[in-house]
């Protein structure tokens, strides 16, 4: 048996981290990572953090200084809210990159799910500086063990068990034997034979037992796994949108997911954003109205037929953000008009042969022109996704205003629906979660002037097609521009 053993352990640990991949993330859809620029006292920052494929698990952070006056990086993980928020253990330094000396690289525990922050002090010519970014710790599925690798380990297990069953029988039948004797006398034989069924039968024992211990440890992992909850959508025969959000089964998490702890997030409870599936050729971004704990309304805009992908954006009062999904056809309705905050975007399929540009015309002449879309970016490299506002004269436009408080919002969804994020200015997480984390309010943009220039830092989760819509307002009017993207893997040489 303990020649077995190594070997086993190896496996079963090969096939614990397979087991584990992960394919969904909470905030956004499909994109767990976290991308985000801000100040830390006097020193820009801009930070990226990878997130475990599982929890318990190591999270990388990575601050790029944006400036040259910086020193030394700490980090450190908490709780954003609670007990847990008050008791931070001692900071970690950030080692600087041996080949990039403004890169500051660390790597944290995250040890339950939940929303977490990451507390960054940054120490230099100016003094220390504090930045906090939220995280989102809710690693999804995991995956089923591929073909290939699964026969791969079945085979070397039945080598091993006919081997083990080899050896114990030859250890009877020769082992006391002188190496001159011949043949190996009958009784010999015999017990040497029993000997091998013995073993072959404690050997399917053992894995048997195996196989139960595993089953159980899977179901219990799958049990504390994050899904993307399905919010649950009907239209009623007033052309009202009725929205149920589902609780996730959250008794092993730091904290409970619950309902009836909604915080606004730039001013609304919930963005709905409706997005014609597969086209994506219209985009309707909304905020219900909040009825009970979890149950939201809709009055419907005139509305496009057609099937749709619903994207319901929420943060919870701890800081963890969800964006809970449903699909829906929808009638022709011709009644409704946009309130408020809301907005409607159109743009060409995204199935059309007509290559869509890095330009998109605005209703007064003006344009939105996305200035890096040619540059080549590889899924899950840091990139800033950067647009200039004109107006109908080509000159950057000054009468941008701030759209829910921010100077832009950008909602990007990959071509087969698997990806949705919304990000904004300073990166991926949900204003609310920066403002929990950071103890701060909501930044207030009105009567600043918002440059026509705005960019949104992000990382691409995976190659594939995209659609971005990116929205601004300029003197009371929402604008979208529309463009495509496509991401591809860079290959390696
Ligand atoms: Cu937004």
């Amino acid at each position: 048996m303990v020649a077995e053993r190594a070997p086993v352990k190896a496996a079963s640990k090969i096939l614990l981290v397979l087991l584990s991949l992960v394919t969904t993330g909470a905030a956004h859809v499909g994109s767990p990572d976290v991308y985000y620029e801000d100040h830390a006292g006097p020193y820009p920052l801009s930070v990226v953090v990878r997130m475990p494929l599982v929890v318990p698990g190591v999270a990388v952070i990575e601050v790029r200084s944006l400036s040259d006056n910086l020193k030394s990086i700490q980090v450190v993980p908490t709780r954003i809210q609670g007990e847990g928020s008050k008791f931070a253990p001692v900071p970690d330094v950030a080692e600087r990159a041996s080949d990039d000396p403004k890169l500051f690289r660390a790597h944290l525990w995250i040890m339950m799910r939940g929303a977490w922050k990451v507390q960054i002090t940054a120490d230099g010519e100016k003094g220390k500086g504090e930045l906090s970014v939220p995280l989102a710790a809710a690693p999804g599925n995991s995956l089923a063990l591929q073909g290939p690798l699964k026969w791969l380990l079945t085979g070397l297990m039945a080598v091993l068990v006919i081997g083990l069953v080899g050896i114990a029988g030859a250890a009877v039948r020769e082992g006391m034997s002188d190496p001159a004797t011949a043949p190996v006398p009958s009784s010999k034989r015999r017990s040497a034979r029993r000997v091998m069924i013995c073993t072959a039968l404690l050997v399917i024992a053992v894995l048997a037992a195996g196989k139960f211990w595993w089953n159980w440890e899977a179901a219990s992992t799958a049990q504390a796994a994050y899904t993307v909850p399905r919010v649950v959508t009907s239209l009623s025969a007033s052309n009202t949108l009725l929205l149920r959000l589902q609780r996730t089964d959250s008794g092993r998490w730091a904290e409970r997911i619950q309902l009836d702890d909604l915080i606004p997030d730039h001013g609304h409870l919930m963005h709905l954003f409706l997005i014609r599936f597969p086209d994506m050729d219209r985009m309707y971004h909304l905020h219900p109205h909040q009825d009970s704990a979890g149950q939201f309304s809709q009055n419907m805009p005139a509305l496009e037929p057609g099937r749709y992908k619903v994207f319901a954006d929420v943060v919870h009062a701890t800081g963890f953000p969800e964006t809970q999904t449903a699909e829906i056809t929808l009638p022709e309705t011709h009644e409704g008009t946009l309130q408020g905050d809301d907005s409607f975007a159109t743009g060409i399929s995204l199935l059309s042969k007509i290559q869509n540009t890095n330009v998109t015309y605005l209703e007064d002449g003006g344009r939105i022109i996305w200035l890096d879309s040619n540059v080549f970016v590889p899924p899950r490299e840091p990139v800033k996704l950067h647009f200039r506002v004109e107006d109908a004269s080509g000159k950057p436009a000054t009468d941008l205003e701030p759209y829910m408080g921010m100077a832009g919002h950008l909602i990007l969804i990959s071509s087969d629906g698997t990806v949705f994020a919304h990000l904004h200015p300073n990166g991926s997480p949900p204003m609310a979660a920066v403002q929990l984390a950071n103890g701060t309010g909501m930044a207030d943009h009105a009567g600043h002037n918002i440059p026509s220039e705005i960019s949104f830092p992000y990382g691409f989760p995976k190659a594939g097609l995209y659609r971005i819509f990116v929205q601004f307002k300029r003197a009371g009017r929402i604008e979208t521009g529309v463009f495509n993207v496509s991401i591809v893997q860079a290959i390696d040489n």
